[in-house]
């Protein structure tokens, strides 16, 4: 069982598809176990893109995740880390394929709509930066034992 971090990035929430990317999250069998609506700080932001700082694309990134609320979210399951990164598409939407969030609703590397952690590395790094424990609830598949005959 693994853990990844997901953004609903701001393009994401202005364009209404918080829906959409959690349904294809949801629909794949994958589990939300922590999720919550925020603005990414620029602290927060330069944390979260550390890999990135030196590139010629840094400032332009920051500017964008900070630039209205996002919605953050741990998701759970097997191999959770790359099937989101699948569902994803490429990082460059132009080059993503259709079926995929980024080729089927994203024209954009700028408001590319979704980031999903790379490896289970950075999972772990991300979802501590994002989460406090307490903000990650399991929760068992029982719901059946509520049903009433
Ligand atoms: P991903 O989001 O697919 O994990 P990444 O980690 O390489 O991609 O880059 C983080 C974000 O930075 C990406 O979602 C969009 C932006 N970005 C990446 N490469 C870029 C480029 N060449 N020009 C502009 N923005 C870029
Ligand atoms: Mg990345």
């Amino acid at each position: 069982m693994q853990r990844t971090l997901v953004l609903a990035k701001p393009d994401a929430v202005q364009r209404g598809l918080i829906g959409e990317l959690v349904s294809r999250i949801e629909r794949r069998g994958l589990r939300i176990v922590g999720i919550k609506m925020m603005r990414v700080s620029e602290d927060l932001g330069r944390r979260h893109y550390a890999a990135h700082v030196d590139k010629p694309f840094f400032p332009g990134l920051l500017k964008f995740i900070t630039s209205g609320p996002i919605v953050a979210m741990v998701v759970e399951g097997p191999n959770a880390v790359e099937l989101v990164r699948n569902l994803m598409g490429a990082t460059n939407p132009k080059n993503a394929a259709p079926g995929t969030v980024r080729g089927d609703l994203a024209v954009s590397v700028g408001p590319n709509l979704i980031h999903g952690s790379d490896s289970p590395e950075s999972a772990e790094r991300e979802v501590a930066l994002f989460f406090a424990k307490s903000e990650i609830l399991d929760y068992p598949r029982d719901i059946d034992r509520w049903v009433i005959e």
